[in-house]
């Protein structure tokens, strides 16, 4: 594999109308839906991404997906092959979990190569119910993939409102 640092992209808007390789999910540990992103994702893009959601519970994720780590699915109905869903941390105030928001970005590229996906759309990883400050989820996602050697060609953050956008321009230009 080839491997060079991926070009970084923004956009405001819906991730589950993304037409990517790869969408990646704010999951969390069951992998058995929720709100927000993972919400959006198993509403859209249909039963098949639950169903194997399911089948990852009953074998290789018996206890769950662990924190900062990340795994596949097909991506079901959306406009995309695969859903790369991924935990972040809950933010919490009295401990730094950083290195488990990093990880969820690099995590998913490692996942992203493995299945040969060369255009992979994030969110912003715990920013929304798990509470992670804005500038700082952003500072972490812009930082982690532009450091993280992968063949990924094109790592587009899709942004879901002009406050979350903004935090991503500073620090992407
Ligand atoms: N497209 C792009 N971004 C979105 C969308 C969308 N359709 N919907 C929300 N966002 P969140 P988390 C933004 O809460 O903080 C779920 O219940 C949102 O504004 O989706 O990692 C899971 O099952 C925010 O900036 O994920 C977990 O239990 C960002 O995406 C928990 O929430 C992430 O918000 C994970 O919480």
């Amino acid at each position: 594999m080839s491997t060079q640092r991926p070009s970084v992209t923004l956009v405001q808007g819906d991730i589950t109308e993304q037409a990517v390789d790869a969408v990646v999910n704010a999951a969390n540990s069951s992998l058995l839906g929720g709100g927000g992103v993972d919400g959006a994702i198993h509403r859209r893009g249909g039963p098949e991404i639950l169903a194997e959601c399911r089948a990852l519970r009953a074998s290789r994720y018996g206890r769950g997906l662990p924190t900062g780590q990340a795994v596949a699915t097909t991506a079901g109905r959306l406009p995309a092959r695969w859903v790369i869903h991924t935990v972040g941390p809950v933010f919490a105030r009295n401990e730094d979990r950083s290195e488990l928001l990093a990880s969820c970005y690099r995590e998913s590229l490692r996942v992203a190569d493995e299945l040969g996906a060369r255009t992979v759309a994030f969110p912003a990883i715990s920013t929304g119910i798990y509470g992670w400050p804005m500038d700082d989820g952003a500072r972490i996602a812009v930082e982690t993939v532009r450091t993280t050697d992968t063949a990924v060609e094109e790592v587009r953050f899709v942004l879901f409102d002009a406050q979350a956008y903004d935090a991503f321009a500073t620090r992407v230009h």
